[in-house]
């Protein structure tokens, strides 16, 4: 009876310790936006917002663990994920869990949580959006700095420069950085149930460290980042995952003239909006570059041949009757 007792504990602990993912189904993006406002910068803002503010919020541990075992899978190796800054490969079970290993991968918020959301239960803290895994001492040394470019080379990260106050990412990430903050400044307009305050990108390369406001630079560098870097494959695939999971997209990787349209003039860039690689319409949550609309169409696929075999069990059942 103890040993019993002592199972059913032991499973419910499990249980517990495990995320459950509420599934959110692949959209069409042309449905997706179709409420937009692109009149004005403040129109376009705003109906953005109400498209993608009030996500599926998630504990961070241990579901922001799992989200990003599946976001930042190495392609060609399920047991791994990259890391953000260093884009190294590091096995799924190197996690951080205190052991000081330097080389071992942890959370990174792109959009640093003591610029305006110190608190776990504030949505901005679990966004995965925004949470990339990163080699753990490369973390460290971009610390909470705010974007921009110069400075000394980082002693690890390949096209990583620090300089005073400010951080330097790699250019393959440059375009992934700049849409992340992007997507931060209009899902958090101080309108957030969670408690998170209005998060803006200001031009300026020394934003304070706040828990009431949250600012963070550095804008027209990131703009042009936007341009120099465009989203590609992988970054859309990274788009559906988590939307798979909180319900909402980040819509500059889905249509990156937004950003143009939002700060475009602020920074002098208005005129690059053509340049941009939009993506095709009605296809972001198509099979090839979405996983889960692959699970979907083979377990429907999978519900249909075992509704074809039943009906010709049922036949043969009637003829041998
Ligand atoms: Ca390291
Ligand atoms: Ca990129
Ligand atoms: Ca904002």
């Amino acid at each position: 009876m103890r040993c019993l007792i002592f199972l059913v504990s032991f499973f419910s602990v499990c249980a517990f310790a495990q995320c459950e993912k509420q599934t959110h189904a692949p959209v069409n993006v042309d449905n997706y936006y179709s409420s937009v406002s692109e009149n004005s910068p403040i129109g376009l803002r705003n109906s953005l917002n109400r498209i993608i503010r009030g996500h599926t919020s998630y504990s961070y541990t241990p579901c922001v663990w799992e989200i990003l075992r599946e976001a930042d899978e190495d392609p060609s190796n399920d047991r791994n994920v990259v890391g953000f800054y260093t884009r190294r490969s590091i096995p799924k079970s190197d996690r951080d869990s205190g052991q000081n290993d330097p080389d071992s991968w942890n959370r990174e918020h792109i959009w640093a949580k003591s610029h305006g959301f110190p608190r776990r239960s504030q949505d901005a803290y679990t966004d995965a959006h925004h949470l990339v895994a990163a080699d753990r001492s490369v973390n460290s040394d971009r610390s909470d700095n705010d974007f921009e470019e110069g400075g000394a080379p980082d002693d690890e990260c390949t096209g990583c420069f620090e300089g005073s106050g400010t951080w330097e990412p790699p250019d393959e990430v440059k375009g992934n950085v700049a849409r992340m903050m992007f997507y931060m400044d209009i899902r958090y307009e101080g309108n957030d149930g969670s408690g998170t305050p209005d998060l803006q990108l200001v031009d300026l390369a020394s934003t304070e460290r706040s828990n009431t406001f949250g600012q963070f630079g550095k804008l027209c560098t990131l703009l042009d980042w936007h341009i120099q870097d465009p989203v590609d494959a992988r970054e859309r695939s990274r788009n559906n995952v988590i939307h798979s999971w909180q319900g909402n997209r980040n819509p500059f990787i889905d249509r990156p003239r937004y950003a143009m349209q939002i700060w475009g003039e602020q920074c002098g860039l208005s005129g690059e909006i053509s340049s941009l690689n939009e993506t095709p319409n009605g296809t972001v949550a198509a099979a090839e570059d979405n996983p889960e609309a692959s699970i979907l169409e083979a377990s429907a696929r999978i519900a249909q041949i075992e509704t074809e075999i039943e009906t010709i069990r049922e036949m043969l059942e009637d003829l041998s009757n």
